[in-house]
């Protein structure tokens, strides 16, 4: 296995800088971008790439989507920040807009994934308290196995990653961990007349896109009903096209009671994130009670509507669809002995490496980026491949060329 790193003294320059200013929390490939259009990416050398992570789908839309662009240099130019000490002239638009879209009575804005997930657990609790009548501080939340849903202090205390939680205690109780996927643990687990609500990512992303069976999703949300229990549907990394449907639940009719949404809700412009449920469970929460400095600000307002009309309007997910049938076809016909697995939905997908070197996803994440594809391995051994929505067809068949011929690093055929 020999994949020949190239590094250029400009980009080891960068690489060093990070190397002695940053906090190591991170282990990228060793690429240092500075410029993006559609499903490209340009390094400090001008060299292109394809992207296949769009910025673990925060980039549905594709970099610098010239209309999301638009409507964030107008805005930036007219007000970004007021705080909702006062009210701004976007934020009632915003609201109408994203509820419509959805289908939901009401949103709350707020800025990262993280912060979505820790607000519907906090709705989901008040909602418990305050509306089904549990007795105070007893709320149990279940989730899943194999989940992701952030890095605060709580949503890492129901990780089952050792390298997000490990030294990060003392962890939150209220939590209960079942395997995902697996429908009669869900029956078993909402027998606890505790349990508030049930939250659950329609396709595992971390976990190596694990995409669940048909009718898990609308098998969970009939218990779910059944037990008085809230569906949470963290649709972060699913939604907003990515898996050819607008939401992952979509592809079950699934209407979950709370949608979180991020990442993508900004084209990858700044971090914007939204909480949507009805007011039976909204309404529990009152002024001062919740909230952030920059959640619901004009910027991320303005941003957040472009980024949700261009989705529409140039048929993301049906591209999505289209264009991850090909991906996984294609890829499945390279019948290469080292590709154990091609699996997703729409344009999030993954392979599993089949590989003596336990280093070989790593290595072949290197060698696709010298032929120019980036990519990431997840869990050693998984490389996940999801491009901009905006991706073509021939595209497509060009990023599989290159993947193949990259595959020949890992030996023979
Ligand atoms: C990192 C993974 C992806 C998410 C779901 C909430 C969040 C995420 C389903 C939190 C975030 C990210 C964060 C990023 C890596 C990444 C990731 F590999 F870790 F799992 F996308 F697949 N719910 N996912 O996937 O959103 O607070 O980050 O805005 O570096 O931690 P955030």
């Amino acid at each position: 296995m020999q994949s020949v790193l190239t590094i250029s003294p400009t980009t080891q320059h960068f690489l060093d800088l990070e190397d002695q200013y940053g906090a190591h929390n991170y282990h990228p490939l060793p690429v240092v971008l500075s410029r993006g259009a559609g499903v490209h990416l340009w390094d400090v050398d001008d060299k292109p790439y394809y992207d296949f992570l769009s910025g673990y789908s925060a980039v549905n839309q594709g970099h610098c989507h010239p209309v999301i662009l638009k409507a964030f240099m107008e805005q930036a130019q007219q007000l970004t920040l007021t705080s909702r000490a006062f009210h701004n002239d976007l934020l009632g638009i915003y609201e109408e807009y994203i509820t419509r879209y959805f289908g939901y009575d009401k949103v709350l804005p707020m800025n990262t994934g993280v912060e979505a997930v820790e607000t519907a657990i906090k709705l989901c609790r008040k909602w418990a308290y305050e509306v089904k009548g549990m007795e105070e501080g007893k709320a149990v939340i279940i989730v899943c196995e194999g989940n992701f849903h952030g890095r605060t202090s709580t949503v890492i205390s129901f990780s089952n990653d050792p390298a997000a939680r490990k030294n990060f205690g003392p962890y939150m109780p209220g939590f209960k961990s079942i395997p995902y996927n697996d429908l009669a643990a869900l029956a078993e687990a909402l027998r606890d007349e505790h349990v508030a609500g049930f939250l659950v990512e329609p396709i595992q992303g971390e976990a190596g896109v694990f995409v669940p069976h048909d009718g898990y999703l609308a098998g969970a949300k009939q218990l779910c009903e059944a037990a008085d229990a809230l569906f949470i549907a963290d649709e972060i990394q699913t939604g907003l096209a990515r898996t050819g449907k607008m939401l992952a639940c979509d592809h079950e009719g699934v209407r979950p009671d709370i949608l979180l949404l991020g990442k993508a809700l900004s084209g990858g412009m700044l971090p914007v994130s939204a909480v949507l449920c009805d007011n039976e469970i909204m309404m529990t929460i009152k002024p001062g009670e919740h909230g952030s400095t920059y959640g619901g600000n004009p910027l991320a307002c303005r941003v957040a509507m472009a980024s949700l009309a261009v989705l529409k309007e140039e048929k993301m997910a049906e591209n999505a669809e289209e264009m991850g049938q090909l991906l996984r076809s294609e890829l499945k016909a390279l019948q290469s002995p080292y590709i154990a697995v091609v699996r997703g939905k729409g344009l999030l997908n993954a392979i599993v490496i089949d590989h003596p070197n336990k280093e070989a996803a790593w290595e072949l994440c290197l060698e696709l980026k010298e032929n120019g594809l980036l990519a990431k391995p997840t869990h050693g051994d998984k490389i996940r491949f999801a491009p901009p929505l905006v991706i073509t067809k021939e595209q497509i068949l060009e990023c599989v060329a290159i993947i193949k011929r990259s595959l020949l690093c890992l030996g023979g055929s």
